[in-house]
């Protein structure tokens, strides 16, 4: 399989519970390997730029809100099919619905605050790496 690069966040309730070191040792105990890493508190208007897809939904305003509550965890993670990989690795949106085992599963308080963000598709992940890193920051350096 193609080794790809997928956007990960850890979001504020991750961050709040000191979930940031079991969250990355688990990615990398499932061959996503942090190539960049960054903490930043989000603006608003950065929380609404990079969830502009979601602007017409009616969590959003709320979302936006959750996003900006706290410091996050920006990551680019690199491995074998990553992005799906990813995906199964975060569990559904909605934590009753994710499979045992998964971050959103084991950690998640609710639909909205689901510690984790993943890229959805290879489109997306090119879009939302260069949202929060240059090239210089991802290694090795591009
Ligand atoms: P995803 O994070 O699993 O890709 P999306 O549908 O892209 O899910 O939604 C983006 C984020 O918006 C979710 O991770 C979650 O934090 C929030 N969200 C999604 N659906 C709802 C909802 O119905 N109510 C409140 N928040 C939601
Ligand atoms: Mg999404």
């Amino acid at each position: 399989m193609a080794t790809q690069r997928t956007l990960s966040i850890i979001k504020p309730d991750g961050v709040e519970k000191n979930l940031i070191g079991k969250i990355i040792a688990r990615f990398e105990e499932e061959g996503l390997t942090p190539v960049a890493v960054r903490m930043v508190h989000l603006s608003q208007q950065e929380a609404e730029g990079f969830y502009a897809v979601h602007r017409e939904r009616p969590f959003f305003d709320s979302l936006v809100e959750f996003m900006t509550r706290g410091p996050v965890v920006v990551m680019v993670l690199e491995g074998d099919d990553a992005i799906a990989r990813n995906r199964e690795v975060m569990g559904a949106t909605n934590p009753d619905e994710a499979d045992e085992g998964t971050l959103r599963k084991l950690y998640a308080s609710g639909i909205e605050e689901n510690t984790v963000h993943g890229s959805d598709s290879p489109e997306n992940a090119a879009k939302e790496i260069k949202y929060f890193f240059s090239d210089v920051q991802v290694f090795p350096r591009g």
